[in-house]
This record gives C-alpha cells, structure tokens and sequence, in this order.
C-alpha cells in the first residue's frame, strides 16, 4: 500500500513529503494506521546527525497513537481496530532482559531495530523501489507503519490520539523515570535540569509522590510560569546565579535527594550530580548527549555517597505500564494537555522542529 511520510533524507536537512511504498505485516507484525504524533528532542537529535545510530533516508518519530488495520500471522494478542500506542522500548516477556524483572530493556528486537530494520532485517518502507530506513522501530512520522506485536501497547478506546501519543515518549519517560526508576518518596527534594517536554513531566510526577522542594533548572525564563504551574516550588535559571550547584545545596539544606538530567548536556549532568545530598543522592541521567560525548566528576563524589543511573523510557515496561498511565491521563492525575502546545499537520512538521529549536513549544502534534 502507499502512505504519506515525512522523509529525513540526510543529516540536517529538512523532511520532505513523500507517497512511501509499505510492504503488508509479516508473522508477528501489526499494521497501523496513526492518528497523530508528537515530536521529541531525540528526532531532532538524530536528524541533527548527533545520533551514533542515526542513519538514511529513514522515517523518523517515535511518540504515536493509531489503531490497528491489520494483524500479521501468528498475532495473537491484538486485532483489527483496537486501539495503540507504539513502543521503542519493546515488551515481550521473554528475553533475559525481561525476565530478569530488573530492567525495561528488553532486547528482543534491539539490534535489528539500531540498524533501521523489522525483526527480519529487512525494511517495509520503499520509495522509488529503494529501501527507505525504519527509526525507533516505531517511525511515527508515516500515517502507517508496520510494527512487530511486542511493540505495541493497547489502550482503552476512548482516550484522545492527539493527546496520549505523547505517553508514546515524553510522558512516560518524564513521568516514569520518577515513579519507576527513582521511586522518589513523599517528602525528597528533586532538582530537574530541563524544563522541556521531559522536565514538566518529571515535575509533575514529583508533585503527584508529594515531593517537598521541587527546584527547576533552565536558561529559557520562559519556562518557569508553566513549570510552576505543574508543581515547581523553585526556579533557577544559571545564567542569573554564580553557581548552580551551590544555589541548589543551599536551597535543600546540604543536596537534593534526587536529580533528573533532562537536556543532553554534560556539564548539567556533572552539576546533577554534584547537587545531590552527600550520603544518598541518586541522579538520573535522562538526555541524550551526541555521539563522541562523555561524563566527568570526581570519583570522591560516589565514594561519598552518591549514585549516578539513567533512565531509559522511564523504566517503563510499554505493555504492562502504558495502558495504566493512559488511565491516569483520563482519570485526571496527569496533565498532558497543557504541555501540547502546538498542532500541526504532517506537511508542517519542519515547523514543529523550528518551534522546539527556538524554545517556543513544549510539545508539537503532528495530526494525521
Ligand atoms: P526539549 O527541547 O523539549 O527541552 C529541553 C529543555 O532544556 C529546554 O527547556 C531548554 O531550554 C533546556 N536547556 C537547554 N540547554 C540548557 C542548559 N544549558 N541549562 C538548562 N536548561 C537547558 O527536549 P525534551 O523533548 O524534553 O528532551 C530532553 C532530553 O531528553 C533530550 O536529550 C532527549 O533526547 C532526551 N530524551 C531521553 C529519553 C530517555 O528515554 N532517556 C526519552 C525522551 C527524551
Ligand atoms: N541511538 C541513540 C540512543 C539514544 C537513547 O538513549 N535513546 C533512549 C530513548 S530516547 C527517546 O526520546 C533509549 O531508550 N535508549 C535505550 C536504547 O536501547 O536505545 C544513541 O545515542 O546511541
Ligand atoms: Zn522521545
Ligand atoms: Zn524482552
């Protein structure tokens, strides 16, 4: 069949629209019709041609919501017309990864789906009769893909496509990343580096635990009314401070208890940890920083205590945990619509990016 798709042809060049060729749903593969999809930092970052894995041409996106057109042989636990949100961390309770009960790392499909291609190591998508690159193994950016079943959570029917696709990504790892990974606890004080589509979620989280101090970090200013809006107590933008780390442990009388790095910047990471309490504090590194990048700090800073983790789609487990965060969003306990800023149709979506890029937008949409 054909589908529309923005196409990423080569690093640092705007997607075109493009009428893609996809190839039908083989043994354990779904096919999907999206509905709409947002865009996070990390598309840009692996159009920017900062992502190792980063390759072309390629259909990027990764935060989508559809409904299901077609099963696959062998599919045995979704069927025409339920309703999804695709997962670049996969679930599929088989793997070392996966049983271990450790880690939401499941690596069933890992290595084919770094190399932009199905569990088969071929590609659906062509254009003009030459492969065209799967992302993410989710590609959210074509109105359809074909996407393996262990990479799919089902969601209940009424929850709105152009607002839960945003638990495809952001939502989840912001969200999740406090919950699953720190389980921070009533009372901790957490210091969030990035007030972004990442850093709100994870301030809302921290809120939702009943965080005391909930500090947020950012150079654009604009962002401390909606973070306060989603439960910052306290902003700090470093470029009115001498010195983040001291103005954080002065705040939190020693450290936080937490830290969330949310940009992908280095040096943040470095003053995310070393703003955490001597003894306990735990920092998570949740930007993704460019290839050939690497982290620093004095080791007297763990042997003192501190412990440094990342956070990968939130430690979120997509089948079992997607869906209950889902209801969270349609009981009321999680505010994503205030974080959809703009909305934009798939012919737009270069406009999507220049809005992240300049600080306008928290999320863009992209409406199918
Ligand atoms: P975003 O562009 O929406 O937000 C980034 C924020 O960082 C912005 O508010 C910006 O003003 C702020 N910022 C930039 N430089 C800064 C600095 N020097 N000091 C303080 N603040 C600064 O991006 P996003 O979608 O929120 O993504 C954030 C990061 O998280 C990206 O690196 C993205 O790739 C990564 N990410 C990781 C995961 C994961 O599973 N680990 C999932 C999604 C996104
Ligand atoms: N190819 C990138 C990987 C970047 C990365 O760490 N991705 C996160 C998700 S970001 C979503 O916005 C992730 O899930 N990582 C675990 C994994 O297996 O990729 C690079 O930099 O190499
Ligand atoms: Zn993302
Ligand atoms: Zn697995």
């Amino acid at each position: 069949m054909k589908t529309k798709a923005a196409v990423a042809w080569k690093a640092g060049a705007p997607l075109t629209i493009e009428e893609v060729d996809l190839a039908g749903p083989r043994e354990g593969e779904v096919l999907i019709e999206l509905k709409a999809t947002g865009i996070c930092h990390t598309d840009y970052y692996t159009l920017s041609g900062a992502d190792p894995e980063g390759i072309f041409p390629a259909i990027l996106g990764h935060e989508g919501a559809g409904i299901v057109v077609e099963v696959g042989p062998g599919v045995k636990t979704l069927k025409k017309d339920d309703h999804v949100i695709p997962l670049y961390t996969p679930e599929c309770r088989e793997c070392k990864f996966c049983l271990s009960q450790k880690t939401n790392l499941c690596q069933k499909i890992r290595s084919t789906q770094g190399r932009g291609l199905m569990p088969d190591a071929t590609s659906r998508f062509s254009l003009d009769g030459k492969p065209l690159f799967h992302y993410m193994g989710t590609s959210t950016f074509s109105n359809y893909i074909v996407v393996p079943e262990i990479a799919l959570a089902k969601i209940r029917e009424d929850a709105p496509f152009d607002k839960v696709c945003y638990i495809g990504c952001g939502v989840t790892t912001g969200v999740g990343a406090v919950l699953f990974s720190a389980k921070v606890e009533a009372g901790a004080n957490v210091a969030v580096f990035g007030l972004g589509g990442i850093g709100l979620n994870v301030i809302q989280a921290a809120k939702m635990v009943g965080a005391d101090k909930i500090i947020g970090i950012d150079i654009n200013p604009a962002r401390q009314a909606i973070a306060r809006k989603f439960g910052m107590t306290h902003f700090i933008n470093p470029n009115e401070v001498d010195n983040v780390v001291d103005a954080i442990v002065q705040l939190t009388d020693g450290g936080a208890d937490y830290s969330f790095e949310c940009v992908g910047n280095t040096t943040l990471m470095r003053q995310a940890l070393e703003c955490t309490h001597k003894g306990w504090g735990k920092s998570f590194i949740i930007g993704v920083a460019a290839a050939g990048q690497e982290i620093s700090t004095r080791p007297f800073q763990l042997v003192t205590g501190r412990e440094w983790r990342g956070s990968a789609f939130g430690g979120a487990r997509g089948r079992t945990d997607v869906p209950k965060i889902v209801d969270w969003y349609m009981e009321g306990k999680l505010n994503i619509d205030d974080l959809i800023t703009h909305r934009l149709p798939l012919e737009r979506i270069n406009e999507g990016f220049d809005l992240m890029k300049s600080g306008e937008s928290i999320r863009s949409v992209v409406l199918y």
